[in-house]
Formats: structure tokens, sequence, C-alpha cells
């Protein structure tokens, strides 16, 4: 029997990760789609460089997942990021079906939040920030059209933090499918589900938390309970870059007219909301996606740093528990 490759075989975790992961240090996992997909360039590749800052200002080190040529990368070099950027949608958007594929040809690809939660956990980084996670979508009972990040969600450890989901999906049908996939939402400081662009929607979080150090804390709960699966950390855009309401919920239903009128479907229907709904908000919604990402970044970063602290105190603790007597 051939013996099986683990996936770290595949896997190149960058110097400066590695370094941070194997002392113990806090590391923070940032995704690629949001790049290549969710942006348009150079405001990307300038985003990109300034989450990555952020996360460094903040105490942690940052760790942007894709693939190149092949490689599962954790930690990009500048020229990478660039090359992500530049290439926009003419990059794969990889997501876990996607992935054997892209790997066994030797392509370049960005990573959805599903992909890069998937290559977080084999290189050990447990906290994650992007700007908003994919979901149930409007018309699923029809279309089906269930973002592969829920699933994600359900079974892979990693701890997502993000500006709620775009009003582009049925949020309340992505709460339920999180709620059945025994999936945590946690509020940051708030007791309702953020709606990417604007700080609330009608829908509770299953707890509000206001400190990194509480919801570190339940991070290491959940998984040493056995509770595989991830957590969503919904942290809300800044006031000050918050969105009007109708302006938003206008540009979607224009954007959600078009993409019916055109037969938009698949893996093509987010980026092209994503794409329409801010032509047709104009500079004002990538600013706030920019501040919000940032946002995300700044907590997650602070996160990693609690959950590497507290996980440090439970290895002294243990040690000196299991100490001989003198
Ligand atoms: N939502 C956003 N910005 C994004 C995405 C979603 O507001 O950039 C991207 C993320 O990479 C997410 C992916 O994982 O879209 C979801 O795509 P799909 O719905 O096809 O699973
Ligand atoms: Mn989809």
């Amino acid at each position: 029997m051939t013996p099986h490759l683990h996936a770290n075989s595949h896997l190149d975790v960058h110097p400066d990760v590695a370094r941070a992961l194997g002392t113990g240090r806090p590391v923070v996992a940032l995704e690629s789609t949001i790049i290549s997909h969710g942006m348009p360039y150079p405001q990307n590749v300038a985003t990109a460089r300034r989450v990555e800052a952020e996360v460094r200002a903040s105490g942690a080190v940052p760790a942007t997942i894709a693939v190149i040529d092949g490689r599962l990368k954790a930690g990009l070099t500048d020229a990478q990021i660039e090359t992500l950027g530049q290439g926009g949608r003419d990059i794969a958007k990889v997501s876990r079906r996607d992935l054997p594929f892209i790997v066994a040809a030797g392509r370049s690809g960005a990573t959805t939040v599903a992909a890069t939660m998937i290559v977080a956990a084999h290189a050990g980084i447990a906290v994650f920030a992007t700007g908003g996670i994919g979901g149930v979508h409007r018309g699923a009972a029809q279309s089906f059209d269930v973002s592969a990040d829920l699933q994600e969600l359900a079974r892979t450890s990693v701890a997502v933090v993000c500006a709620g989901a775009k009003a582009i999906l049925d949020l309340r049908l992505t709460l339920e499918y999180l709620e059945t996939h025994g999936v945590p939402v946690i509020g940051h400081g708030t007791d309702v589900l953020p709606a990417f662009y604007t700080r609330d929607s009608e829908f509770k979080v299953d707890q509000r938390l206001d400190s990194a150090a509480e919801i570190a804390r339940v991070m290491h709960a959940k998984w040493q309970l056995g509770l595989a699966g991830g957590l969503v950390v919904a942290n809300p855009i800044p006031p000050a870059f918050a969105m009007p309401r109708e302006r938003i919920d206008a540009a979607i239903a224009q954007a959600l007219r078009e993409a019916q009128a055109q037969g938009v479907s698949g893996k093509e229907s987010t980026p092209f909301l994503l794409a329409r709904v801010s032509e047709l908000t104009g500079g004002d919604s990538l600013a706030a996606n920019i501040e919000l990402v940032l946002n995300n970044a700044r907590l997650a970063a602070a996160i990693a740093v609690e959950y590497a602290h507290q996980r440090a105190v439970q290895i002294s603790e243990t040690a000196s528990l299991s100490r001989p007597e003198p």
C-alpha cells in the first residue's frame, strides 16, 4: 500500500510564521480571495499589505494563505500578493472542492474562507481574519446556493473574525445553518449579527462577548471539550465607516436583479454581487470594506495574543500539577 503523504507535504509555512508557531507566539491567518476577487487592483494589494502590517502592530504574525504553483502557502511574499492582486478575477478562486485540482495541476489560486481555514488548520493556526464570510444565498430554497464556508466552519477548528456577512445573503438562513451545524456565533461588543457595511441586522448572535480574552477562553473550552469545528466572531464595522442602510439595500437589490437576469450562478455568484454592489455604491463601499478588514485584523491579533497566552498558562499549570512532590 502506498503510504499516505500528509497534507503538510504540500504545505510551505513561511519562516516567520514557522518560527512564531514553533515558539507558541500568536499568528493570524488571512485569506486571498478577498485580494483577487473581493477588491479592485491596486487597492487590493495595498489593503493586503496594510492588513499584514496591522496584525504585526497588534503583536501577532500574519500568514496570508493561497496556493502558489501547486503548493499550499501559509505566509506569502510581497511579490506573491502582488501577483494575486494584479491577476484579479483571472486568478482561480479556490474553495474546498477546487483544492485537489489546483494542487495536482501545479497551478496558483486564491483561497476562500473555506480553503483558507483548511490550510490554516494544517499549519496549526487557530485565528483567521477576513471581511465577510460566505453563507446561504437569498433564494437558496430554489438555487441550493449555500457557501462551502459554512460546511467548513462546521468541521474545521479555526476561529473566523469577520464583519458578519453581506446582505447579498439570507442572514436568517445563514444563522440557522450555523446553528444546525453547531457553529458558535459570537458578537464582539454586539447582540446582533453585523451585516458587513452596517453595524447591525435584525438577527441576534448566540453570545455577546466584549473582550479578546473572553473569546479566547471560549475557543479553548470548545476544542478542549472535543467539539471540533470553527467559530464565527462577528465584529461590527467601526461607526465612522458604517454606511446608510437604505443605500446599501438599494444597491444589493439591483445587483441581485442583474445577477438573476444574466443567469449568474455557482462560484461566479459571490464575486459578481460583490463587484456590482461596490460599483453601484461608488468608492464609499470600498473605503468601508478596507476599514472593516483592518478592524477585523486588529481584533483577530488581539484574540491570537490572548489565545497563545492562555495556552502557555495552561501548559505551565499542567506541568506543575504533574511534577512529583519534593
Ligand atoms: N464575502 C465578502 N467578501 C469576499 C467574499 C465573501 O464580503 O471577498 C469571498 C470570501 O473569500 C468567501 C467567498 O469565502 O467569497 C465565498 O464564496 P462562495 O459564496 O462562492 O462560497
Ligand atoms: Mn455558492
